[in-house]
């Protein structure tokens, strides 16, 4: 039976033995790898007198200690115990472990025949018995023996020190990391790779070999990952004044990957959709998805292996910051305010959901069952957020000055999230006591916000009240330090100055610290209309009934590009909630027509950034509409909104038309202004206009590059425009050998609202490119279907529940952690009808009721089924 017990913070004790040293060889066999581990272990408590070590699945063949055979250990569930009242002491562990029986992509597995691991959270004790949590920091030496023929490349983390033949076909190499590290950190490839080769010359003038590993065939699409790479190592010399540490880097690309990268030091392990790509196969969100997820792995070289988490409650520590630092490498080096924008969706869209569901949990979790379920929107992106409250708090220069401290204090040790914010204050000087509730409470803080204005003595007064929900995690709720960024703007749209009761000048950003707080503002000419929450200064939401012209001053006249996106997709969700209570109440559904006009502006400007418009006319995604809604009402939202999109087609046909024609015909087009086209068509085939299928069909054949492709086929296949079928059949017989390529076929399918989809769904199933064993087709196909396909996955006869609960039962034995991740839209049933509720809940009674339920589903399961 799993140890299916809680782990607490409040727990937490430092061990009683460490792990200066090991030595590591690997025997590589697909069934029977053997593993030597010898390990120089130190004593730390003197009053310890067992060593208790992790391990799962391991096959134990020997123990020594010091070169003695030693007999009077014992196996247990979770590891191996054995008597040890030294010191230290030399300890030889050998064990055999099984890579090709590994479907669970933990530990050391086969991937499409090359062997690789993924260590973290806790992989490495499938590997063999060991200290296996993060506050345990040895030095790595790795030995690596396999057939030369199949396995030409051995890699390990560190500088290769010798390299040779043995007997047979058999060569053998060995590495070095001069660096201590947690055993999550430990990498190691065996295969046989076409290698882009290149290299980097740091700030100091030290050399680096880079190397980027691909599967044979496919290094003309390696470029674009490399050309990430560099930037990525000039940009943190740059701005966080951090320079590479070892001779080489190593990237190493492989199909079968539970997730999208992973950080190992000097050998990171990449998922092949965050490196594979070129122009005719990947979209230009693909090369963005690469640059910024090759840039956050080089990034954790510091924040996260130099320094790294003391305990894995503190994941946050390293992957809050290093999203921050992720977000702000894509955003110098693009466009802010789309990357801004793309922030702020992934915490409306998921985060906040999250935190309203049953797995809601602080950015720094009080207690885990499946360490691996806490790699969250939360942890990741509400702590980047909150990183980024701290930057907006310190300002840059305070700020860098923190993290200056922070590398000052704990390099090469493995400290907690308080660290790092003590580092930021004492560099500062600024007050962090109270911003530290961010970490340990869970929740959405809501801001209301009320004003009042004198003509007479020109007073403007704000009054902001926050307030968060309970969550089902039980945490406290006391008043948070809320960064709030506010304009004022006056009847023609100007900025008026911020002043305070005195006259005085003051910053943009108030501190809303109390649960109610007015802010006075004096010598404010006129009335004005409000921008707030400028650039999503904190992770809230805001309770303010903002009038539809106000939005739309705001649209046009706000000084921030993000504050004018923000209007308008809260004009957007404003009109489609309204047309759902309208259809609720049996009325029909009203045009749009102040965003209509909006539009039009927003379309007509030259010289914007078409981006920027792109994002600015497209329709709240339904997840968000849910978020707003409180109680979803699903057919009427997703009729509500298909009726907004018909609307804005049918009405703005022409405009829409002429800039797609006007774009269609750009000399040299760019990323920005293919976002921006394929936006129009989506909104003319949403319309059904004529044209649409013709603008479509010729977009489809002549396009050059996937983004325009994929683009003319989502528009056929979402909006039955006719000739769809034929269209993704010939998309089919294109690709159907690039199976990155097929993932977006996947998707699409998957993610079409037609009546048949469920059929369809098992033929997919049964696709000669999908396999239920690779993740990547996984979460395309049947997660788009869960999270992307509202109308078939809420379908009011469960069917779309069913389906989705089937594939769990199988992914539960073979992957219990790509189960876990396609179970949220599950879990997450408080949002709607009492029905949906009831028949999702059937479900997951369904799936706690299985024997063998893994407790990466047992832990969400359970909590679902409790709230
Ligand atoms: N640190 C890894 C994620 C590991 C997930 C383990 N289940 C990738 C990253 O965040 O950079
Ligand atoms: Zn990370």
């Amino acid at each position: 039976m799993t140890d299916m017990q809680a782990r607490h913070l409040k727990d937490y004790r430092a061990p009683d033995y460490t792990i200066s040293d090991v030595h590591l060889t690997f025997e590589l066999d697909p069934e029977r790898t053997r593993v030597t581990a010898r390990s120089t272990v130190s004593r730390l408590n003197s009053e310890a007198t067992q060593l208790t070590l992790d391990g799962d699945e391991l096959k134990l063949l020997s123990v020594s200690i010091d070169g003695k055979p030693c007999n009077d250990y014992q196996t247990t569930d979770s590891g191996l115990e054995l008597p040890l009242p030294v010191d230290s002491a030399e300890l030889e562990i050998v064990t055999e472990i099984n890579p090709k029986a590994n479907s669970k992509l933990e530990g050391l597995y086969l991937s499409d025949g090359a062997y690789c691991t993924q260590c973290e959270a806790e992989g490495f004790r499938r590997i063999t018995y060991f200290l296996d949590r993060p506050d345990v920091l040895a030095r790595y030496q790795v030995r690596v023996e396999a057939p030369l023929s199949d396995f030409p490349y051995l890699l390990s983390n560190g500088n290769l020190i010798a390299q040779g033949s043995l007997d047979g076909d058999k060569h053998y190499a060995e590495w070095q990391d001069p660096f201590p590290k947690p055993s999550y950190l430990f990498a190691l490839v065996a295969g046989d790779f076409d290698c882009l080769n290149d290299s980097f010359t740091t700030r100091s003038g030290r050399e680096v070999a880079l190397q980027v590993f691909v599967d044979k065939g496919n290094l003309n699409k390696a470029d674009h990952a490399m050309a990430s790479l560099k930037h990525s190592m000039k940009w943190d010399e740059e701005r966080f004044d951090l320079e590479y540490d070892l001779d080489i880097y190593m990237i190493v690309a492989v199909d079968f990957f539970n997730m999208g990268a992973m950080e190992n030091k000097g050998l990171n392990l990449f998922n092949t959709k965050y490196v594979l790509a070129d122009k005719a196969s990947a979209t230009d969100t693909d090369f963005h998805g690469i640059e910024s997820v090759i840039g956050h792995e080089y990034f954790h070289n510091w924040t996260g292996n130099r320094v790294t988490c003391r305990d894995w409650f503190q994941l946050s520590l390293k992957e809050g910051l290093t999203v921050f630092r992720d977000q702000e490498f894509s955003s110098d080096l693009g466009s802010r305010t789309v990357n801004r924008i793309d922030a702020v969706k992934a915490i409306r869209n998921a985060q906040f959901a999250e935190d309203a569901g049953p797995m809601a949990h602080p950015i720094r979790p009080e207690s885990v069952i499946e360490m691996n379920n806490f790699y969250t929107v939360t942890v990741y992106n509400k702590g980047a957020e909150v990183i980024r409250m701290m930057h907006t708090l310190l300002g840059e220069s305070g700020f860098q000055a923190g993290m200056k401290l922070y590398f000052e204090r704990y390099d090469g040790q493995a400290v907690t999230c308080d660290d790092f914010v003590a580092a930021m204050e004492d560099a500062s000087g600024v007050d962090l006591t109270q911003f530290r509730r961010w970490y340990s409470q869970a929740g959405t803080p809501t801001v209301a916000v009320s004003h009042s204005y004198d003509a007479k003595s020109q007073r403007f007064e704000l009054t902001l009240s926050q307030s968060t929900p309970d969550t089902a995690d039980g945490s406290a709720k006391l008043p948070f330090h809320i960064p709030f960024d506010i304009e004022l703007l006056d009847g023609n749209g100007k900025a008026i100055e911020l002043r305070d009761e005195q006259g005085a000048q003051i910053n943009s950003v108030l501190n809303l610290c109390e649960s109610e707080q007015t802010f006075v503002f004096s010598q404010v000419p006129c009335e004005p209309v409000v921008s707030m929450l400028r650039e999503f200064s904190a992770p809230v939401k805001l309770d303010y009934q903002f009038s539809e012209a106000q939005l739309t001053h705001l649209i046009r006249f706000a000084s921030n590009e993000f504050s004018r996106w923000d209007a308008a997709q809260a004009l957007a969700t404003k009109l489609i909630l309204e047309n759902v209570a309208r259809l609720q109440g049996g009325e029909a559904c009203q045009p749009p027509k102040d965003l209509i006009s909006a539009f039009e502006g927003l379309l007509g400007q030259t010289n914007a950034d078409l981006a920027f418009v792109a994002e600015c006319i497209a329709t709240p995604e339904f997840a968000a509409l849910v978020d707003a809604s409180g109680k979803a009402d699903v057919d009427a939202l997703l009729e509500a909104r298909a009726y907004h999109r018909e609307q804005i087609g049918a009405q703005i046909q022409q405009v829409l038309a002429d800039t797609y024609a006007n774009l269609a015909n750009e000399q040299s087009p760019t990323p920005a202004s293919r976002a921006l086209k394929n936006q129009c068509l989506s909104y003319l085939a949403a319309a059904g206009v004529p044209k649409a299928k013709a603008l479509c069909q010729s977009q489809f054949d002549s396009a050059d590059n996937m983004t325009d492709s994929l683009a003319a086929l989502a528009a056929v296949a979402l909006y039955k425009v006719p000739g769809a079928d034929e269209m993704l059949k010939q998309f089919e017989q294109k690709w159907v050998k690039v199976p990155l390529v097929m993932d977006k076929w996947f998707a699409l399918q998957g993610s079409r609202n037609d009546e048949d989809v469920l059929e369809r769904m098992e033929y997919l199933c049964s696709h000669q490119a999908f396999s239920m064993s690779n993740p990547n087709r996984v979460y395309s196909l049947i997660g788009s279907f869960a999270n992307r396909n509202p109308a078939n996955f809420h379908k009011a006869d469960g069917s779309g529940y069913r389906f989705l609960t089937e594939r769990l039962i199988e992914l539960n034995s073979l992957n219990p952690q790509v189960a876990s991740r396609l179970i949220t839209p599950l879990i997450q049933f408080q949002r709607f009808d009492v029905k949906r509720q009831e028949l999702m809940k059937g479900e997951l009674s369904r799936l706690l009721a299985m024997p063998d339920l893994a407790k990466d589903l047992y832990e969400k399961v359970s909590k679902a089924l409790d709230a």
